[in-house]
């Protein structure tokens, strides 16, 4: 696929080393001849790595802190996600995350391990850490979802506290939103938050987490991708892992992250397999991609990294080699096709 292959990078030195003009690598990972310029990487394969949707980098430095001290990748993800759902600053997950148009708080999460291993929890209400409630899913029951009221249930039965999620902000934000709203559920094309994370260890293995409170001012009872399990969030250890963020509907039309995982299973790098996911959901017929975002970031099994969404803002954050960075790139597929 011929690209125009700039990004825009809060830390280029990591980036790329560039002879030629001043362009760097979307997809930091190979040597290449690109238009007359070799692009040589020079931050491939190094081990730990951790990537992370957004502008998260306190989360990528509590999973590289576990990483680096040789934890593994799950425990990783899972620390990872728990900074975000502990930030009251964050609306979009755990405590603090904007509620349904009832005034819920509701919050969906999964996480998925090394030998395939995954759990979830779905419309998780009273429960700030619902990242470790997915966690105990997968590992201390025989089931890979729980929903609703049994799943906060499981959560009270295996020790976590029940708190109130909504904070002064996120009502005061649903009460005004009430009063101007025409019952449209907001998607914001600029800021989202859900967090979507994804480690290798210094083992090579491979873990994924999500967590988000969804849709600001969704319909009650309404449940993302974010808690399917090949939707937002999939892991293969012999391939490599890809998670989603934005409007949820669109990615599970999709099937986005498995999708993105077997696209590299046929030879695609992660940067190929984002960009494929993304153009199946605007090159769908009667697709109206304009009023929507949906971001992917990827990495495969040796540690190579990709990022692509519809419209401009996306960001991934990328802790690897000492460097914990956002990375914002002028890549996305409205600048390739308008
Ligand atoms: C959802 N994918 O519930 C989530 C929302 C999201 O950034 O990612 N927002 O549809």
């Amino acid at each position: 696929m011929k690209r125009r292959n700039f990004i825009k990078n809060a830390a280029l030195t990591s980036a790329g080393l560039v002879i030629g003009n001043s362009l760097t690598s979307c997809n930091n990972s190979e040597s290449k001849e690109e238009n007359n310029e070799t692009i040589v990487s020079t931050d491939e394969e190094k081990l730990p790595l951790v990537i992370a949707t957004w502008h998260v980098k306190n989360a990528t430095a509590r999973a590289m802190e576990i990483l680096q001290s040789g934890g593994t990748s799950l425990d990783a993800v899972e620390q990872g996600c728990m900074v975000e759902e502990a930030d009251i600053k964050n609306s979009s997950v755990g405590k603090g995350g904007l509620p349904d148009r009832d005034g819920n708080v509701t919050l969906d999460a999964c996480i998925m391990d090394k030998h395939g291993n995954c759990g979830s929890v779905i419309y998780l209400q009273s429960i700030t850490h619902a990242v470790s409630v997915a966690r105990k899913v997968m590992e201390d029951t025989p089931h890979v979802m729980l929903a609703g009221e049994g799943a906060k249930q499981f959560a009270i039965s295996q020790g976590f506290k029940e708190e109130d999620l909504l904070t002064e902000t996120s009502k005061k934000a649903w009460e005004d939103w009430k009063i101007k709203s025409e019952y449209k559920p907001i998607i914001n094309i600029e800021n989202h938050d859900t967090i979507g994370m994804l480690a290798i260890d210094k083992n090579g293995d491979i873990a994924g987490a999500c967590t988000t409170s969804g849709l600001a001012y969704k319909m009650q009872g309404r449940v993302g991708d974010s808690p399917i399990i090949g939707s937002g969030l999939f892991i293969d250890n012999d391939i490599g892992g890809c998670v989603a963020t934005g409007l949820g509907e669109e990615v599970v039309k999709t099937v986005g992250s498995f999708l993105v995982v077997e696209l590299m299973r046929q030879g695609k790098s992660p940067q190929e397999a984002c960009e494929e996911a993304i153009s199946r959901i605007v090159n769908k017929p009667n697709s109206n991609y304009k009023d929507f975002q949906v971001g992917y970031i990827a990495v495969n099994k040796k540690g190579e990294t990709g990022s692509y969404s519809i419209h401009q803002w996306f960001s991934m954050t990328k802790f690897q080699d000492g460097i914990n960075e956002q990375i914002q790139s002028d890549f996305y597929y409205e600048a390739e096709n308008s």
